[in-house]
């Protein structure tokens, strides 16, 4: 044989080779490197490695520093990396429809009885070229977090800083918007350059944001969403056993999810504690912050998404 034919026969045979081997997947965090996230992400990967000696291991290559917050999605579209933890908000540049996982008013368990996490696996799939493994946050309200007052859900003449699940929401209050990542908030903040800011009820300490907040404003509104995606073409050259551990270890991950429901009650009692003042909206102007919210975030989805937005706003609503 000729040398050429030896390679072509021994390409041909790796396949069967490759089964038996360690498939290596390079995984990072849309959210900042000291991020409570990405502990608990880390935490994880250490247990997958530990567990999945000879079989899978995950290599952390880290966060926005190595790729950039509104890149990731396309990174693992690309295959740039094999897999991200993300928020679908942070790739809504890959397809619209990401953003709307921050609309379902059920728990991650119910959406994968009800029909809904079948159909965002086939969006996600099909406009994204990612299999949606695991939602590892939920039980997290947003919140508005202010440096000037409001005493009614009207956000004329403030500025403040949002990523796209809040777009609609805070315009549809009269506020004038800046998106900006997570690891810029302190910074606009220091500056003044925003009045205020979204974001979940946890997380605000992590980088230092307690300092520069004034005010929160309840109640909350939609479900904070972070999940592991993967990209198709690397989930497709693992091998069965190779899927099966990992989705085991994806789901285990996120049938913990109920922790959240604790550090929102922690955090929740640190803000206080920090100082920070509860704006608290009742009655008929919460119930109108609320409805705001959902009404404008749907029709944003809707209007860049006509034939899934719709089909989602059913699968994800409480009836
Ligand atoms: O505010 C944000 O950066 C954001 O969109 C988000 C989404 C999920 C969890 C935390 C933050």
């Amino acid at each position: 044989m000729r040398p050429f034919a030896l390679i072509a026969a021994a390409a041909a045979a790796l396949p069967l080779a490759a089964a038996a081997q360690t498939a290596t997947l390079r995984i990072v965090s849309a959210f900042p490197e000291n991020s409570f996230y990405v502990t608990r992400l880390t935490t994880w990967i250490q247990q997958v490695n530990d567990e999945g000696k000879g079989l899978l291991q995950l290599n952390f290559i880290g966060g926005p520093k190595a790729i950039p917050t509104f890149e990731v999605g396309n990174a693992v579209r690309t295959g740039v990396v094999d897999m991200a933890m993300s928020t679908g908000a942070f790739y809504t540049n890959v397809f619209p429809e990401s953003d709307a996982l921050k609309l379902t008013q059920m728990p991650v368990a119910e959406q994968r009885r009800n029909g809904a996490f079948d159909y965002i696996q086939k969006v996600w799939a099909e406009k994204g070229n990612m299999v949606y493994l695991a939602r590892i946050v939920e039980h997290q309200p947003f919140h508005l977090y202010l440096n000037k007052p409001i005493d009614k859900p009207d956000l004329k003449g403030l500025k403040l800083r949002i990523t796209p699940v809040y777009r609609d929401f805070f315009t549809a209050l009269g506020a004038t918007v800046m998106q900006t990542a997570p690891g810029e908030v302190y910074t606009a903040l220091e500056r003044g350059v925003v009045d205020g800011y979204g974001w979940p009820i946890g997380g605000i300490f992590d980088l230092n944001w307690h300092e520069r907040t004034k005010f929160r404003v309840d109640p909350g509104f939609y479900d904070a969403e972070v999940s592991l995606i993967v990209n198709q073409d690397a989930w497709k050259r693992l091998s069965p056993k190779q899927r099966e551990f990992l989705t085991a270890r994806a789901l285990s991950l996120e049938s913990r999810n109920d922790y959240w429901k604790v550090y929102a009650q922690q955090e929740t009692e640190r803000q206080a504690k920090a100082g920070i003042q509860v704006i608290r909206l009742e009655g008929a102007s919460a119930k109108q912050y609320i409805d705001t919210a959902y009404e404008s975030g749907w029709a944003g989805i809707i209007k860049v998404s006509p034939v899934h937005g719709p089909k989602m706003r059913e699968l994800f609503s409480r009836r």
